[in-house]
């Protein structure tokens, strides 16, 4: 199979994840301001209003007054779906299919792609970003400033020590462009959440503001102060206990956040997203709606395509998952691919090597078989027809992906500036 198609496979998989909206925007003329919340690696189950035992009250309360989204789509890992959420294009139309940027990964977001924030701009937004960025910076030209954001608070990697924060043993924190160096041993939700406050409550109301939250929390590794721990004592398992207090963390900057929009007089013309980039990262503790290890960043599902009641599946891995345990399956119900195992450039190589065989096709209808059990594909042959036929219009603009490996010049340069930094203008 030629390159372009195969990488455009997998970024079509999928997993539900947490999202909600909140809209207070009064009519009018003057646009909204605009609120949109990323809490990394969030699991399904580990919010309140979804059941859990970790306490969330604010997001709770914004569940209550707006719109939850029990049932939608994102790609599985932290760089292609914050591609997706950037661009609003599937990765496999911009070349961000292949996993996450790594440190030296000597390639972004490339650059003629048109961002949300630089849309907003045209239309007299002010915006700015706090948090994890995670597309890209050899050259500063890939950075948030260079990319629509007004202002940049946070760092340009996936994960970083939340007290330290250094990656790989080295610095990345930035205020714009200046390196940040003096927060050693301060939590990083607590000083992305202060510095969201600075912005709210310095922005002229006269102006739409997008505010993009882009926390760390609740993504690895996993570390929280013991005050937010020690309220999850019922816990036994110190990991799953430390990320529950990280949850209650997140649920606080939330809250921190809304009420000095409402301080500054900007909520009653806000929309207000929140949303997980990728749903639960289980080897932090986090839970999926499949609750197994690594699945959150798994090509699980292959090809994925939604259309109304209806979902299509293809080259997924013909292991079980098609049938369930009570039906003779086996009950260890799929063959996930470790991470570690991708081919560097082709997903589906990787996939057919990982499964021994894939299944060509599965259609469910998830309104009426929401676990997805019974493959409908032999008895509605139009619909099948119909989700392939969009499928492959999809992957007409499919590109091969940008990967390339680390750059050892970006390790000598952040070495030597003591931060890890754009090392090829
Ligand atoms: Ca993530």
């Amino acid at each position: 199979m030629a390159a372009s198609s195969v990488s455009a496979m997998s970024p079509l998989c999928s997993l539900i994840a947490v999202f909600l909206l909140v809209t207070r925007v009064k009519g009018g003329a003057s646009p909204p301001h605009i609120l949109l919340v990323v809490v990394d690696d969030l699991g399904w189950s580990d919010v309140g209003f979804h059941g859990s035992k970790i306490q969330t009250p604010n997001i709770d309360k914004l569940a209550a007054e707006g719109v939850v989204l029990d049932n939608y789509y994102v790609l599985p890992i932290c760089t292609p779906t914050r591609s997706a959420l950037m661009t609003g294009r599937y990765p496999i139309h911009t070349g961000m299919q292949h996993f996450v940027l790594y440190p030296a990964s000597p390639y972004g977001l490339p650059l003629n792609f048109t961002t949300l924030p630089q849309k907003l701009k045209e239309s007299g937004y002010a915006t700015h970003m706090v948090g994890k960025w995670h597309l890209g910076y050899n050259k500063w030209a890939y950075t948030p400033t260079y990319r629509g954001f007004d202002s940049f608070y946070g760092y340009y990697n996936g994960a970083e020590d939340h007290y330290t924060h250094k990656v790989w043993d080295i610095l990345d924190f930035r205020d714009n462009k200046e390196a940040v160096r003096d927060l050693e041993g301060r939590f990083g939700t607590f000083a992305f959440a202060e510095r969201a406050k600075e912005i709210i409550k310095s922005h002229n109301s006269s102006n739409p503001l997008f505010l993009y939250m882009a926390f760390q929390n609740v993504h690895g590794p996993v570390e929280a102060p013991q005050k937010y721990t020690d309220k999850y004592s019922f816990i036994e398992d110190e990991t799953r206990r430390t990320y529950a207090g990280m949850v209650d963390i997140v649920d606080e900057a939330v809250g921190n956040i809304t009420e000095a929009m409402k301080d500054a007089g900007l909520w009653e013309d806000t929309l207000m997203v929140l949303t997980t980039d990728n749903g639960g990262g289980t080897c932090d503790h986090a839970t999926s709606p499949l609750d197994d290890d690594d699945l959150s960043i798994s090509i699980y599902e292959g090809i994925a395509l939604r259309a109304g009641d209806m979902k299509l599946l293809m080259s997924v891995g013909n292991d079980t998952w098609f049938k369930p345990p009570e039906l003779g399956g086996k009950p260890d119900k799929k063959q996930d691919i470790p991470h570690g195992k991708y081919e560097e450039i082709d997903w589906l190589a990787t996939a057919t090597k990982g499964t021994g065989s894939l299944l060509d096709v599965a259609l469910y209808n998830i309104t009426a078989d929401p676990t997805e059990h019974e493959d409908l594909s032999e008895k509605l042959p139009d619909v099948v027809k119909a989700l392939q036929a969009r499928v492959q219009y999809y992957m007409k603009g499919a590109v091969p992906s940008l990967y390339r490996p680390n750059d050892p010049k970006a390790f000598i340069k952040a070495a030597l500036d003591g931060v890890w930094t754009p090392w090829e203008d």
